[in-house]
């Protein structure tokens, strides 16, 4: 936690006894400002308090790798949505609870942001593995949750207060088998591998593996890690002996590289495809001039012309020198998706009359009500909490000759 999460963290506390019982937005961080040169100390009462949403997403561990890509999304919509009116003239603040990679974490995270934070809402946790864990706490809190990035089978059903912006692998995954089939239509023999510890990559792999089936494309081996594994010497020479024309991975960021330079340098020439634990430049560092080829299906396309991508993308270049990726992209949408609909909510019915429980059961029920224009395109979403998305897009990891640099290179 930083000194800033810890300052909004006492004041929470401090005023959680005082505003019992009061109407309102429960949270005031308007004396908790960075007192550097861009943040003169605010005089006391100076600003209307602002909303509280939290944000439980990996920023430490090896998911940081796609994580902090999401926060840093999230960090873009904070200040554009702020610029432009905030909540019908409240400011909204962003209050960070590190989730890692563990459950554990994403437990703890989402605890501190419902009972002492007392966050509106929560946008997290980064992995569908971890979301299993937390999100149940904060359903039956009745806190809403959005997942910005998690794309297992279930996630929405775990209750009624959860919801993802992140379209799942059953619409997701297929896309890119179909981009390998077309630039190889010759593929006779599939070797498929997967993180079995993760709860993404056994879902993925089920969509590939049955993706395959109707294909008649056979599978000539099945072979499993850990999303903590370097060395995969072992599945990768038995899967190489084989004589695969196709290989077929789900893992995170750091394992899926280190998997695809493995499987090239024994010598393995065939197409590559990776599943969503591949979406980030991260992995770029990994596998460097290895990566190069790998098929990725995404659901964000930097090019998606509406004025809030273009928003989002200038912003998001002009912070981090790259072009967002889909994560980010995710991580903004999820931001997005709270502003409106408190926005919208509060234009109706003045939510500073209700009580915090009250503000989130609303708020749920608008997030599922509600449509919304966003960098992924329009989006809306099912009484589950199921993201109906439209637009999907496939890219090939290009990288230079050197291995430093690379990009995703849409393919039409
Ligand atoms: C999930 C994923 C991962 C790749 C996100 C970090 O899609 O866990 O559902």
């Amino acid at each position: 936690m930083n000194f800033w999460q810890n300052c909004s963290m006492g004041k929470a506390t401090r005023l959680s006894g005082i505003l019992l019982g009061l109407s309102g937005w429960v949270l005031s961080l308007a004396a908790c400002q960075s007192p550097g040169a861009d943040n003169p100390p605010a005089a006391t009462n100076a600003a209307p308090p602002a909303i509280p949403l939290g944000i439980a997403l990996a920023q430490t561990s090896n998911l940081a790798l796609l994580g902090q890509e999401s926060v840093n999304g999230a960090k873009i919509a904070e200040d554009y949505f702020n610029q432009n009116g905030g909540v019908n003239g409240t400011r909204l603040k962003l209050i960070f609870q590190d989730a890692a990679g563990d459950e554990a974490s994403a437990i703890n995270a989402f605890q501190t942001l419902i009972t002492q934070a007392r966050v509106v809402g929560i946008v997290g946790p980064s992995s569908s593995q971890q979301a299993f864990s937390a999100n149940p706490i904060a359903d039956r809190a009745r806190v809403p949750v959005i997942g910005p990035t998690n794309t297992a089978k279930g996630v929405p059903e775990i209750g009624p207060f959860i919801a993802r912006v992140a379209s799942p692998v059953t619409v997701l995954a297929p896309n890119s088998l179909q981009a390998a089939l077309k630039l190889n239509p010759n593929i006779k023999r599939v070797a498929v591998f997967y993180a079995q510890n993760d709860a993404f990559s056994q879902s993925e792999t089920i969509i590939f593996q049955e993706a395959l089936k109707r294909q008649q494309l056979p599978i000539v081996t099945l072979q499993t890690f850990q999303t903590t594994d370097s060395d995969f010497q072992t599945q990768a020479t038995a899967a190489i002996k084989l004589k695969p024309d196709l290989i077929v991975i789900s893992g995170l960021a750091a394992d899926s590289g280190n998997l695809v330079r493995q499987i090239r340098e024994l010598g393995y020439a065939g197409l590559i495809v990776g599943g969503n634990g591949f979406n980030t430049p991260n992995i770029f560092p990994v596998c460097k001039q290895l990566c190069d080829g790998v098929l990725v299906a995404q659901a964000y396309s930097p090019e998606h012309a509406n004025p809030i991508n273009q928003a989002f993308r200038d912003a998001y270049k002009k912070r981090y020198k790259q072009e967002p990726p889909q994560f980010s992209a995710q991580g903004f949408t999820a931001v997005q998706v709270f502003v409106e609909a408190l926005r919208t909510l509060d234009r109706s019915e003045k939510l500073n009359r209700y009580s915090l429980a009250e503000q989130r059961a609303k708020l749920n029920q608008q997030i599922l009500a509600g449509t919304y224009d966003t960098p992924l395109g329009e989006i809306s979403f099912t009484p589950e909490g199921e993201v109906i998305q439209k637009q999907f897009y496939v890219a090939q990891i290009k990288m230079d000759a050197t291995g430093d640099k690379g990009k995703f290179v849409f393919l039409k």
